[in-house]
């Protein structure tokens, strides 16, 4: 693996960094207290190619690859995870449409994601009752002549009030005849859909920006074309799908963690106790010091895990420990930060209660670290 980025990773990289500190960080704060879904940040976001970093440009995205996803995500996160994992889930929905959609699918849907036509792709596995065992998901299609029906209840939708299209998954196949994981389908719904119905907002201990509900499908047709690839063949995709939203996740973990990280090191040098800077005492730097080995061991992972899924090598396992080690990282390093800043940490004054917050989900969504090392270990087994 050449560590070295070449031209076209470092110029996505120096433009989500620059958009990043000068639009985004600003916002933040208020993203967060006001529970604000970032269009405007979204739209800008469009503007420059973020939005669909990895789908070929033929389809309207960057075509810029995986690792610039990765390292955009980074820059991304540092300044605000919920425009973060908006902009992550939007950009796994064109993906997973460019792989594995019809050319008509992929004409009708990529190029409004990737330019903010559609104010957000959802992704729509999970449900109620099946989070870490999609296989074990209750929602039905029926076949319906030229339509599909689908009925059922789906759970932690990110920002399904917004999106324009939802891959969404539901069973075809009877369990009798299609045990367990067997009988899904994926299919593409598009926003306003009749019979399908919007839930209430999740109000969330983070990423509050972000906008996260559950769906309701009553009778909801759509025509057949609407099936996205082989029928009954929907659960590998969502694997598939998943395997690369865990490096999306992963960089969004890691650039919480830098973030944080940050204000220790500016509030280290600045804050005086017992007459010097709390900076130079050991205690002080240890935990630096921790943090910063901590978040560049998650950097190389996550690298290596995009670098694999770039050059279509297997990155499955390397996606998840990637995953693992980042967001379990970003909860321990945003944890530190608050540490470090004493008391006026534990307050709304100070970002890194807000990076605390965004973390802690990263070790939940788009699989729990311990369905990651389910998928570690089984490879390790097997
Ligand atoms: N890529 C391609 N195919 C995969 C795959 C992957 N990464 N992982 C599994 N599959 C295939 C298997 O090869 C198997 O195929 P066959 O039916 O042809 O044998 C099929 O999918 C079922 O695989 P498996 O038996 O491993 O499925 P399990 O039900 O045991 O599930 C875990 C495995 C737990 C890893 C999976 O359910 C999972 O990732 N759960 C978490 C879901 C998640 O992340 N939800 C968050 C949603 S977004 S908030």
């Amino acid at each position: 693996m050449d560590l070295t980025l070449n031209e076209t990773q470092k110029l996505v990289q120096q433009t989500a960094r620059d958009f990043s500190a000068r639009v985004i960080a600003p916002a933040a704060s208020d993203i967060d207290k006001h529970e604000r879904f970032p269009e405007d940040l979204l739209k800008g976001l469009a503007d420059l190619g973020l939005l669909a970093v990895n789908v070929p440009e033929a389809l309207g995205g960057s075509g810029a690859g995986v690792v610039s996803y990765a390292l955009a995500m980074q820059e991304v996160a540092s300044a605000c995870a919920s425009t973060a994992v908006t902009m992550a889930v939007t950009n796994m929905v064109g993906e997973v449409i460019a792989k594995f959609g019809t050319d008509a699918q992929k004409a009708l849907h990529c190029p409004k994601l990737a330019s903010f036509e559609y104010k957000a792709g959802s992704f729509a596995l999970s449900e109620p009752d099946a989070g870490s065992d999609p296989g074990g998901m209750a929602t039905t299609a029926r076949d319906d002549g030229d339509t599909w029906v689908l009925d059922g209840a789906k759970q932690w939708i990110t920002s399904g009030a917004h999106a324009g299209v939802f891959v969404v998954w539901a069973r075809t196949g009877p369990r009798e005849t299609h045990p367990g994981t067997r009988g899904v389908s994926c299919f593409l719904v598009e926003g306003g859909a009749k019979g399908l119905k919007i839930g209430r907002a999740e109000d969330k201990l983070g990423i509050r920006g972000s906008n996260t509900v559950a769906l309701e499908f009553d009778a909801c047709r759509v025509p057949k074309s609407a099936l996205l690839g082989q029928l009954h063949g929907g659960f590998k995709i969502a694997m598939m799908a998943l395997d690369g939203g865990r490096i999306g996740i992963s960089s969004q973990a890691i650039g919480i963690a830098r973030a944080a990280l940050a204000a220790s090191v500016a509030y280290a040098k600045e804050r005086k106790q017992f007459g010097k800077p709390i900076g130079d005492f050991q205690a002080i730097q240890w935990k630096l010091a921790d943090m910063k080995v901590g978040i560049d061991a998650a950097h190389l992972l996550c690298m290596r895990a995009a670098y694999l899924k770039e050059n279509d090598k297997l990155f499955s396992r390397e996606a998840s420990m990637s995953k693992v080690f980042a967001s379990e990282t970003a909860v321990r390093v945003t944890n530190e930060a608050i540490q470090i800043h004493g008391g006026y940490g534990y307050t709304r004054e100070f970002a890194v209660e807000r990076h605390m917050r965004d973390a802690r989900v990263t070790t939940i969504y788009e699989g729990t670290s311990e369905v990651q090392r389910i998928v570690i270990a089984r490879s390790l087994l097997s």
